[in-house]
C-alpha cells in the first residue's frame, strides 16, 4: 500500500493513538469538532478514516482538504461514495440526485484531490501493537476471502484506479468490480454467500435467506480483527472481532471515532450546519 511508509514513523510510540473515523460524508463541522474532541487526549493522534468522505452532506471538497492537510497523520480506505466520486471526474458515472459532488467536481484546479483520493487504498491492515492488527475496509469483506486475499485484491483495484482506469466501473461481471462491490458496499450474504444488493435497513429488516456478512458462520476473517463503516443503520455495533462505526451523521446521527489500542469510542453529534434539510 503506498501510504504504508509513514508506520515506522508513527507506530510503537505509547503517546501515539489511532483513531478510526467512521463515514464523515461531507460533514465538515462535525469532523472538525471530532478533530478537537481526540486531540484533548495527550500524546500525539494518527487518524484511519473508513471512506466515504463525501457524498451526500454538504461539504465533501472541505473535508477532503482538511483530512488531505493531516498530512501522514492521517490514512484514508476509499467508500463507494468515493469511489462514485472519482468515477464522475473520469466520466464513467453519471451524477446521482443529492450525491453533493457538484461542488467537488466543479473545483479541480485549487489542489489536485482527485489524484490523492485515487491513490487511497481499498483496504488496509493496521498494527494496534505487536500482538493485533485490525483488517479496515469501507463496508466489509466476502465470507470466503482471508486477510491476505482482501488486500491482494484491494492492491489489484488500486493499481487500476490510480492509473485512471474506470473500465471496470460499470462492467459488474469483472473481477475488480466484484472486488468493489464487497469491499465498499458489502451488508447482506445469501445462503450460497452472493451478495444479496439493495438492502440498506438494519439486520432484522433483512429477508430470512440473507445474513449480514459478518455473522456468517465459518466466514475465513471471523477470527480477525475487522472495522469497517458504510452501513448507517446497523449503527455502533460489535459482533465477535468485527466492529462496525457508521452511525448515520449525514442523517443526523453521530460520528464515531474508535481507538485501536484504548478500544475507547467518542460519538459526536451531527452538528446543525451539516444537517440536510428534510423534505
Ligand atoms: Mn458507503
Amino acid at each position: 500500500m503506498s501510504d504504508s511508509r509513514s508506520d515506522s514513523e508513527t507506530t510503537g510510540s505509547e503517546n501515539t493513538e489511532t483513531w478510526v473515523i467512521g463515514d464523515v460524508h461531507g460533514c465538515h463541522e462535525t469532523l472538525q469538532r471530532m478533530l478537537e474532541e481526540t486531540r484533548r487526549d495527550a500524546g500525539s493522534t494518527r487518524y484511519l478514516f473508513v471512506g466515504d468522505l463525501v457524498g451526500k452532506g454538504r461539504e465533501s471538497l472541505a473535508v477532503m482538504e482538511t483530512v488531505h492537510a493531516l498530512g501522514d497523520a492521517a490514512q484514508v480506505i476509499l467508500g463507494n461514495h468515493d469511489l462514485h466520486l472519482l468515477a464522475r471526474y473520469h466520466d464513467h458515472a453519471l451524477a446521482r440526485a443529492n450525491d453533493g459532488l457538484d461542488a467537488a467536481l466543479a473545483d479541480t484546479l485549487s489542489w489536485n484531490w482527485p489524484e490523492w483520493l485515487a491513490s487511497r487504498p481499498l483496504a488496509r491492515l493496521e498494527s494496534s501493537d505487536a500482538y493485533r492488527s485490525h483488517l479496515i475496509t469501507h463496508a466489509g469483506v466476502h465470507p470466503d476471502w482471508s486477510v491476505p486475499e482482501v488486500l491482494e485484491r484491494a492492491e489489484h483495484l488500486s493499481i487500476r484506479i490510480q492509473s485512471g482506469d474506470w473500465d471496470w466501473y460499470q462492467d459488474e461481471s469483472c473481477h475488480d468490480s466484484f472486488t468493489a462491490a464487497v469491499l465498499t458496499r458489502i451488508r447482506g450474504v445469501r445462503h450460497d454467500n452472493s451478495l444479496a444488493d439493495g438492502m440498506t435497513g438494519p439486520p432484522d429488516s433483512f429477508p430470512e435467506d440473507v445474513t449480514p456478512w459478518f455473522k456468517v458462520a465459518g466466514r475465513k476473517t471471523e477470527d480477525d480483527a475487522t472495522i469497517s463503516g458504510h452501513w448507517a443503520s446497523l449503527g455502533l455495533h460489535r459482533h465477535r472481532h468485527h466492529i462496525s462505526i457508521d452511525a448515520g451523521c449525514v442523517y443526523g446521527g453521530e460520528l464515531i471515532a474508535f481507538a485501536l489500542a484504548s478500544g475507547k469510542t467518542l460519538k459526536v453529534p451531527c452538528q446543525p450546519k451539516d444537517l440536510l434539510d428534510r423534505c
